[in-house]
């Protein structure tokens, strides 16, 4: 494991991007406020009306390139991409549904293979960001209401499996980031067999503690021993102190992980490097978001703060 995780321990910092349908309603819906990512929950969205959201999605100033040079430029050594998120939208051209990128917008560019493709060339790790909660998925939500009983196993092995096949074969991802592990189909023992099972499919991909039941709420650590998983997940805190277990804080530059138009509450700069330095001093990694907007553009205030980080690291390298 140590020689596994060695380059991402020592890689220090990544870029998360949460991006996907939610950056159409950018945190409001029938005129009331709330929701980023979480929106199709947080205003009770019927799936129909959600998937509306599809058409409208054509983000026509999408390119990987310049994304992948924003991380860069910040620093970032790997990128942690969402290929799914809780609302069960495929960001790729999966075979395995038409609730993707290809065939339900009008946009039909797999940004995920744009993005892989970018990171490649810029010499920068790429990683997927892929939630086991779907909201979308009759089979795996329990609150449905539809005729047929939701089946969790049905939706495990036909659906989640296949698209991670799936991802890992198109794609090579070097990190798997899960998450929405808490649905309550969900138990350690499948988190276990999933992770064996994609690690058989790629020996060195790195794997967080959500693809099991350890992680200690957003605290991220894990609550037992031998749990599935290579590395906790700090969720907006960073650990008071150094663990002897590899861990990743995950934060927000603002308040939201998926674009939100009203929010402008940054942090700043300074704030951002002391997070990186503090994270850093406890042997962590830091995994900063960005939640680009509808047009595929990740907001300014976010940009100015990852150049200001990058000229930061630039200047104490030399030091
Ligand atoms: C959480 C999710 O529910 C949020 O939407 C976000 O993706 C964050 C990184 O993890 O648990």
């Amino acid at each position: 494991k140590k020689q596994r995780l060695q380059w991402w321990q020592d890689a220090r910092f990544g870029m998360f991007i949460h991006w996907g349908l939610y950056a159409v309603p950018a945190g409001e819906y029938n005129g009331k406020d709330g929701g980023a990512e979480w929106i199709m929950d947080t205003h009770k969205i019927p799936t129909s009306e959600y998937e509306k959201y599809a058409a409208q999605f054509n983000p026509q100033k999408f390119n990987a390139k310049e994304w992948v040079n924003i991380a860069k430029g910040a620093g970032a050594k790997y990128i942690v991409f969402t290929s799914k998120h809780h609302d069960g939208f495929s960001m790729w051209d999966s075979k395995i549904t038409n609730y993707d990128i290809m065939d339900a917008t009008p946009f039909k560019r797999d940004v995920i293979k744009e993005l892989a493709d970018a990171c490649k060339a810029a010499g920068i790790e790429f990683g997927l960001y892929h939630s086991i909660m779907d909201w979308h998925q009759p089979d795996a939500n329990p609150k449905q209401k539809t005729e047929q009983k939701p089946d969790f196993s049905k939706y495990r092995e036909e659906y989640l499996k296949p698209q991670l096949a799936e991802l890992i074969k198109k794609y090579d991802p070097a990190i798997l980031w899960f998450d929405g592990e808490w649905t309550p189909e969900w138990t350690e023992e499948q988190g276990k067999d999933l992770y064996n099972y994609l690690r058989t499919l790629k020996p060195s991909l790195i794997i967080n503690n959500r693809i099991g039941k350890a992680r200690n709420s957003m605290a991220g650590m894990n609550k037992y021993e031998n749990a599935a998983g290579d590395f906790g997940t700090p969720e907006q805190e960073i650990l008071k102190s150094n663990s002897k277990d590899y861990w990743e804080s995950c934060m927000t530059i603002n308040n939201n992980w998926g674009f939100v138009k009203n929010d402008h509450n940054w942090k700043s700069a300074e704030k951002l490097i002391d997070n990186l330095i503090d994270v850093a001093a406890k042997g962590g990694n830091y995994l900063l978001n960005v939640g680009p907007d509808a047009q595929g553009e990740i907001p300014e205030p976010s940009v100015e703060r990852l150049a200001e980080m990058g000229k930061w690291l630039d200047i104490n390298k030399q030091a």
